[in-house]
């Protein structure tokens, strides 16, 4: 136990990251497994910061999310394990902070769990490998397993049933193969359904999700494949499938699962016709109405000019591939 020890305080960044083969659906909510494997790009430009201390002062974990006090609930059940592998229960005062929207389909909860663990693991002085806090990131959220890493990378669903395998790595360094990401941002308001809610009602209704399921692994396969050969033509068209197959699952699930709006069809129309034109981009999208292109560094300029041009487009951000989550000196 901590008894008489001093407030023990650590501060990490995480950068959200995007899937280009989807991970959408559980196969053990419990201990929050996915039922398929994913693969992402871990952004540079957007930033989550959290600093964890813990005091045995403290009565409750305290969660304070962009300046407002926010529910802890899920931090505290992440914290929990932790908690459990350094041999105390002492509480923490949690403060986060996001430089772009929270909740609104640009992964927040993958940045988050990443840097929450890693910070508290600092914190705790538990000293765990990557592939442990990824582990632990992954009891938070799913994603949240694949920005404990950079680059590219590759989150396993596993097989054991204890989750001892569902946990991501690194694929390839961000510097090996420097792609570009334009998000066009087409709404900021939170989405009308969560992840995790969503998931469930899919794979209650949708007819599709067995057929999701069986051809994950071969997705991630042909994805693995293009990224190691550096074949953008091939890397766009398994993630552009992965990411209709998806919402797909959603349109076909019983109430169906919407998360476009029609800003998000006409920037997909413009990526679709930029590539018909010879630009090198695909897009993706996530559980909200955002559109994610990926470009070749060269193309990025255009595409964000093309992307911003588009009534109803918010706001345009650019980023490269950048680094997992670490430990950063207290501000
Ligand atoms: C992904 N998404 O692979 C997919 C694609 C959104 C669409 O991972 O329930 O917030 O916390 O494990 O990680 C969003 O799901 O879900 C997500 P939980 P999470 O990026």
């Amino acid at each position: 136990m901590m008894t008489g020890n001093p407030p023990r305080q650590a501060t990490a960044v995480a950068q959200p990251n995007i899937a280009l083969v989807k991970y959408w659906g559980k196969r053990n909510e419990k201990l929050n497994l996915p039922a398929v494997s994913s693969l992402s790009i871990t952004l540079d430009a957007l930033h989550t910061r959290t600093r964890v201390g813990f005091d045995e002062a403290f009565e409750t974990d305290s969660f304070l999310l962009n300046g407002s006090p926010a529910d802890a609930t899920r931090v505290t059940a992440c914290l929990d394990h932790l908690r459990a592998l350094a041999g105390t229960d002492v509480r923490a005062a949690i403060v986060t902070e996001n430089d772009y929207p929270t909740a609104a389909g640009l992964a927040s909860s993958a940045a988050g769990f990443a840097a929450l663990v890693v910070a508290a693991d600092a914190a705790l002085g538990l000293g765990l490998l990557p592939r442990a806090l990824s582990l632990y990131a992954r009891r938070g959220s799913g994603s949240a397993a694949r920005s404990i890493f950079g680059g590219f990378v590759e989150m396993a669903r596993g097989e054991r049933e204890d989750g001892n395998d569902a946990v991501a790595r690194a694929l390839l360094d961000a510097h090996a193969w420097p792609l570009g990401v334009v998000i066009a941002v087409t709404s900021t308001s939170a989405k009308p359904v969560g992840s995790t809610e969503g998931m469930r009602a899919t794979a209650a209704s949708s007819p599709f999700y067995a057929a999701w399921v069986d051809s994950a692994r071969a997705d991630l396969t042909q994805a693995r494949r293009a990224i190691m050969a550096r074949d953008f033509g091939g890397l766009a068209a398994i993630s552009e499938h992965s990411c209709l197959k998806m919402h797909g699952l959603g349109f076909a699930a019983r109430p169906p699962l919407i998360y476009w709006n029609e800003t998000t069809m006409a920037c997909l129309h413009a990526v679709r016709e930029l590539r018909a034109g010879g630009t090198p981009v695909f897009y993706t999208i996530d559980a909200g109405p955002q559109v994610k292109a990926v470009c070749l560094p060269e193309a990025i300029e255009d595409v964000a000019a093309t992307l911003s041009g588009i009534s109803g487009v918010l706001q345009v951000i650019t980023s490269g591939l950048g680094a997992g989550a670490r430990v950063v000196e207290d501000l």
